[in-house]
């Protein structure tokens, strides 16, 4: 595993994108210190990205976290380059931004640097009260037309709020056995 670790091939670029909010750099500290957390981290809106690493079954992830205000959303692509999996972070229980959220996820699945990365489609705060079911979130966003059926994606309900975390493991293994060295 140490030699495997050291090699390019094991090298994964995961950009982690979605709204303000949505709980991308609550994600990202969960993975990065797992156990460390009994509840979603506190966080202050993220600036243009932080960067997380994490090595998981013989991978060496980084994750880029890049903050999803509205102002922030245009410099996202500028990012884009030799991402090999894409998360995208929707908050279940902020039915109001699903709108916004579709088209921001189109506007990735759309761009010509993401045409075949894997999305990893998280339906966050599973945990808030209100939080909407998985298949009706991925519905509002048409997930299944946006993402299609050439490429590779899944969804997964979430919540860092929880000890353990939900979901998170599921993410992180979905992503080994579904990306590709460039
Ligand atoms: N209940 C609940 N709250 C969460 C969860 N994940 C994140 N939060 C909270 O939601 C708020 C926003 O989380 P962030 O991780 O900062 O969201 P973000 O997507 O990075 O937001 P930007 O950096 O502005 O793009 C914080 O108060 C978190 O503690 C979750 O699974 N459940
Ligand atoms: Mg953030």
């Amino acid at each position: 595993m140490g030699a495997c670790m050291s090699t390019e091939a094991a090298r994964r670029k995961v950009i982690v994108v979605g709204l303000e909010g949505a709980g991308k750099s609550s994600l990202a500290l969960v993975v990065e210190r797992p156990g460390a957390f009994t509840k979603a981290p506190a966080t202050i809106p993220s600036g243009q990205v932080s960067v997380v690493n994490r090595e998981y079954r013989g991978l060496r992830f980084t994750f880029w976290d890049l903050g999803g205000g509205a102002p922030l959303r245009p410099y996202w692509r500028h990012h884009f380059v030799g991402a090999q999996a894409v998360v995208f972070v929707v908050d279940a229980s902020a039915p109001d931004m699903l709108d916004e959220a579709r088209e921001a996820l189109r506007a990735c699945a759309t761009d010509d640097q993401l045409s075949w990365p894997p999305f990893c489609v998280l339906v966050n705060k599973a945990d808030a009260p209100g939080a909407m079911a998985l298949s009706d979130v991925t519905a509002a966003l048409e997930v299944d037309e946006i993402l299609g059926e050439s490429r590779q994606w899944t969804a997964i309900s979430t919540s860092t709020a929880t000890d353990p975390p939900k979901g998170i493991q599921q993410c992180m293994d979905w992503l080994v056995e579904n990306t590709k060295p460039l």
